[in-house]
């Protein structure tokens, strides 16, 4: 028998991740997780002409924003802050920080990040910014990435973003070409009794495959919905659409990656 090399914690984690393509994680570091948070409400609150006296506060600001700002306001805002936070360089590393380990039991340890993180908002009611069921592996993106949901307010039912299961899903995949000049409703039609809507408070995070047809819909809830999207993957595994450097830029390349992408062989070696 092959002797098991991982710990029964990375077993679990893979199992429910292989069976699912999702696993939801407790955030791993709190202070990364409420850095992020105070950054993104104290920028939506100064382009708001509003201030945020205490942390007590953050939460009911951002699940209530929708008393200050219509859903045709709403996109400049998330643009502008989008490119602020991104703007902070300690950003994108509190971002990792929140699921490194997680990360690393499912991706690997050699990874490459998105180097845009994404915001979205959603506001009660609102059909302005809503993302039809899809897999970004569709669109240019490669099969092994991963991308990690970072919610900024507690999200569920329609507040939260949807995920086939992942066995219809397969079933559906493997004959899409059915679906030829078919709608996407009508797509989401035929898998909406088998989507979950996420449950995701404030404090856990979402890891999960792209290639796993997915979305969301009118937020049917009374608060607005904040979360961050980014993708990860191995630095060797295959690219797509999404380049490495472009697109991804390498976070945690070990030292003998490096050592052997830049050895060359000596000149003429092959030949007698
Ligand atoms: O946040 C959502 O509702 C969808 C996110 C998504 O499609 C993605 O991150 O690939
Ligand atoms: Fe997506």
């Amino acid at each position: 028998m092959i002797p098991d090399f991982l710990t029964d914690h990375e077993k679990e984690l893979s199992d429910s991740f292989l069976k699912k393509k999702y696993v939801i994680v407790p955030a791993e570091s709190m202070s990364s997780l409420h850095a992020i948070r105070k950054k993104i409400a104290t920028t939506a609150a100064d382009l708001l002409g509003k201030s945020i006296q205490d942390d007590k506060e953050i939460d009911s600001f951002l699940n209530n924003i929708h008393h200050h700002v219509s859903g045709k306001e709403l996109n400049d805002i998330r643009v502008k802050i989008i490119v602020e936070m991104n703007r902070e360089p300690w950003f994108r590393k509190a971002y990792y920080d929140v699921a490194r380990v997680a990360l690393s039991m499912l991706a690997g340890n050699e990874l490459v990040m998105q180097r845009r993180i994404n915001l979205s908002i959603q506001l009660p009611n609102d059909d302005s910014s809503l993302l039809p069921v899809h897999a970004d592996v569709w669109a240019g993106d490669s099969p092994y990435e991963i991308v990690l949901w970072i919610p900024l307010v507690d999200c569920y039912e329609t507040k939260s973003m949807f995920i086939a299961n992942a066995d219809v899903d397969e079933q559906i995949q493997a004959k899409f070409k059915q679906f030829q000049g078919k709608s996407t409703e009508d797509l989401f039609n035929t898998i909406e009794k088998d989507v979950e809507f996420l449950r995701v408070p404030y404090g856990s995070v979402l890891l999960f495959s792209q290639n796993v047809m997915h979305g969301n819909r009118i937020n049917r809830e009374n608060t607005t919905r904040w979360s961050m999207n980014c993708r990860f993957k191995n630095i060797l595994t295959p690219y797509h659409g999404k380049k490495l450097c472009e697109f991804f830029e390498p976070i945690t390349i070990r030292p003998l990656t490096r050592v052997g992408m830049s050895y060359k062989l000596p000149e003429d070696f092959y030949e007698e």
